[in-house]
């Protein structure tokens, strides 16, 4: 996050009429959409944005959201509902700031919210939260998962019905102070010439509710084979990991950072590697992008956000829809978020 966010600004109103989709609800800020079909409703699992009044600096800070409302639609045209705080931050033990991009998934008639909040002592973890409806109320766990760390996570369940959270993010997120998931403060990002630091996997235990082995770091690789390079900034994984199936294959997707791009790379199992394939979307209006996809009807639609409604606040954000398409190759096509 950079001090002078957004130094060119464009026009917003223009970009507004540009814009692809409209805000899913403007009476409060979300972010970080994270979607899933449960029983033939869209529900969407965002960060709620608010303005906490905290100077903007490069460990993002200033996102200082302090709970979570889930949003439901009923199909992909009607409105988005907000049915209220599903979980707030003096509601978890362990947590003392910054609830940042959450997901959820489902299991025998329970709902599991997983969300990234700051111990403390200023350090990221991730926690699980339990339900009896999507859209909650959830009850977090009294301690963060054990082995967990930095930042946003995301649940995908296989066809096999095992579970798997990714997460990870680098800067505010952290990822950069670990190697083998321990904790230095001497680490750091690698120099630009060594391979980007991946995003972390694990398997969920049948509960749910830690860990079933220890974390593994996926690779994400070039054409060649090779792993991407830290310099590669257009491509490496920055933050915002989400694996989805389609036709057999697994697509991991992830943000850029500070190049700003939603991009994917495909495998062929849960943990990868990953062969970095193309981006899905191109910068929006704010410095974040984060995203989610899920099928409804048979059409895959992208969950992103952008800062339009705020004016271009980049703490302020609005999430948003669109329908993706593949091409007979299983490519994504990159979508602009504005009109030319
Ligand atoms: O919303 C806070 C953080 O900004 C998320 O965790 C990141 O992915 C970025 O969107």
């Amino acid at each position: 996050e950079p001090a002078v966010p957004n130094e060119a600004q464009p026009d917003l109103q223009a970009l507004k009429h540009k814009a692809i989709s409209q805000p899913l609800v403007e009476h409060i800020y979300t972010a970080d959409p994270s979607a899933h079909v449960f029983d033939g409703v869209i529900y969407i699992y965002p960060s709620h944005d608010i303005e906490a009044g905290i100077p903007f600096n490069d460990n993002g800070d200033h996102f200082g959201m302090e709970d979570y409302h889930v949003l439901s639609m009923a199909g992909p045209d009607a409105p988005a509902v907000d049915h209220g705080v599903a979980l707030h931050i003096k509601d978890v033990p362990w947590a003392e700031r910054q609830m940042w991009a959450p997901d959820a998934t489902r299991k025998n008639g329970k709902y599991y919210l997983y969300f990234p909040a700051k111990r403390p002592d200023g350090i990221f973890q991730i926690g699980a939260a339990v339900g009896d409806s999507p859209i909650g109320p959830f009850k977090a766990q009294p301690k963060p998962i054990a082995g967990s760390y930095s930042i946003d996570p995301a649940v995908f369940e296989d066809d096999d019905g095992q579970f798997y959270l990714y997460f990870g993010g680098i800067w505010g997120g952290q990822l950069q102070q670990y190697r083998n998931h321990q904790w230095h403060a001497d680490h750091a990002e690698p120099t630009a010439d060594q391979p980007a630091l991946g995003p972390i996997v694990a398997k969920l235990r049948d509960d749910l509710l830690e860990f079933a082995e220890t974390p593994r770091e996926i690779q994400i690789l070039d054409e060649q084979g090779q792993p991407l390079k830290a310099g590669d900034t257009d491509r490496r994984f920055f933050e915002a990991s989400w694996l989805h199936k389609y036709q057999g294959t697994y697509y991991f997707s992830y943000s850029t950072g500070d190049s700003h791009f939603l991009c994917y790379a495909t495998g062929d199992n849960p943990y990868g590697p990953f062969t970095y394939q193309g981006r899905i979307l191109e910068p929006v209006v704010g410095w974040t992008t984060h995203h989610s996809i899920a099928e409804f009807a048979g059409k895959w639609y992208l969950f992103y956000h952008d800062s339009i409604l705020s004016g271009g606040v980049t703490h302020l954000r609005s999430v948003k829809m669109a329908e993706i398409q593949y091409d007979a190759d299983g490519r994504i096509q990159t979508l602009k978020p504005y009109r030319d």
